[in-house]
């Protein structure tokens, strides 16, 4: 027999409710043939949905460059982002200018949509440095690859942020799978406990690789695990750029108004393989791809701008002419390689370089100086 749980008591039925409003599903503004639908959300004014499309548009056309250019040997890996658009743009434009990004390896298009310059973000995967970005001039942390350690930073600098009594938000972003790791759950509590400024955004792609969520969690949801720390919770239709952006421009809000984080979390599918160097047909069944593909958030959202007259073919041309030119950049800035110093390698890992990293760095240099030319 399974144990069965203490009843809550109203007062805590309440508070729970408070955090996580009772619902049957994810909230959205828009479905997947571009009609609105009814929802106590505010549909975003024009320009934002505009903003979202155009974004959307030219992120995907990098998405599609950058993996094009793994398999031409230009860039090591790269992670693709291609069906979680909706959620890279809300998240890049939910933010002002003074807020910060942690974004992860999945991320590119969020941090592209931010305003890097794409060959910077595309420095790192290509092998060239460790960033390719100055974090300080955008505000977008490095794209962290050991999962969840960015929500610990992206707290960091938001209570950090609110004691010297800036007006600064912290939004970080992290996978299905990053909320099983400890450094979550440490950023989650301490996130609620001090109330600090800062939004997760869980965006739910289904995989950690090749672990389905099934074999994640046991949580009904991924939003839960906000309400068991205390915190305002909110469950996504993540191909829905319309929704997202609501809901993470009252999150933003909220956080910059005192009332403490909001867990995010948003329903979406990973498109592509992990990475390049993945095969997701191994562990993916080609029909569950292709009901996401319907789902796609690019086509709903032009369906639904086309519907209401904000798009037209000049303006849907104009975008892709945009996403070409980016991508033709991306191109001629990558065609030629760089030969970058070994002895970087060894930089910017501790303030101060440890005995045993110096004593690496020499052995690394002597034997390339053995090495004939
Ligand atoms: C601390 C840590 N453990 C393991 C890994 C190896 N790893 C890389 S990606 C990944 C899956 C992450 O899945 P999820 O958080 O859902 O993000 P997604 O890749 O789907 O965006 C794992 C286990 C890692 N990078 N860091």
């Amino acid at each position: 027999m399974t144990p069965s749980s203490p009843a809550l008591d109203g007062s805590v039925q309440e508070r729970a409710a408070a955090f996580l409003p009772p619902g049957d599903g994810p909230q959205a503004l828009v479905d997947p043939t571009g009609s609105p639908l009814p929802s106590p959300l505010a549909m975003p004014a024009d320009d934002d949905l505009l903003a979202l499309h155009r974004a959307m548009v030219v992120g995907r056309r990098f998405d599609t460059q950058a993996s094009a250019l793994t398999r031409q040997g230009r860039l090591a890996v790269y992670p693709s982002s291609r069906g979680q658009e909706a959620c890279q743009v809300a998240a890049a434009l939910a933010l002002r200018p003074q807020d910060w990004l942690f974004p992860t390896y999945r991320d590119s298009v969020a941090i592209v949509t931010r305003g890097v310059p794409p060959v910077e973000v595309l420095t790192l995967l290509r092998g060239d440095w460790h960033c390719g970005y100055d974090p300080y001039e955008h505000r977008v942390a490095p794209q962290c690859t050991p999962l969840a350690t960015n929500t610990l930073h992206a707290v960091g600098l938001a209570h950090a942020a609110r004691l010297q009594g800036e007006d600064r938000v912290a939004l970080v972003l992290l996978g299905d799978g990053a909320t099983s790791e400890g450094d979550t759950h440490e950023a989650l509590n301490f996130a609620a406990v001090w109330g600090a400024p800062v939004v997760f955004l869980v965006q739910n792609n289904g995989y950690a690789i090749s672990v389905p969520l099934a074999k994640q969690t046991a949580a009904p949801s991924l939003a839960h695990k906000g309400v068991g720390y205390g915190m305002r919770s909110r469950l996504v239709d993540g191909n829905d750029a319309a929704a997202v952006h609501a809901v993470l421009t009252e999150a933003v809000a909220g956080a910059a108004g005192g009332d403490g984080p909001t867990l995010v979390e948003a329903l979406t599918y990973r498109v592509e393989a992990h990475t390049n160097a993945d095969d997701a047909g191994r562990y993916r069944d080609p029909a569950e791809v292709e009901a996401w593909l319907a789902k796609d958030p690019v086509s709903r959202s032009e369906a639904h701008l086309r519907s209401r007259g904000l798009l037209d073919d000049a303006l849907a041309e104009r975008f892709a002419r945009e996403g070409e030119e980016l991508a033709a950049g991306v191109r001629a800035a990558l065609e030629h390689d760089v030969a970058p110093d070994p002895r970087e390698l060894f930089e910017h890992v501790y303030a101060q370089p440890t005995a045993a990293l110096l004593e690496q760095r020499d052995l690394l240099l002597a034997e390339l100086e053995e090495e004939p030319a």
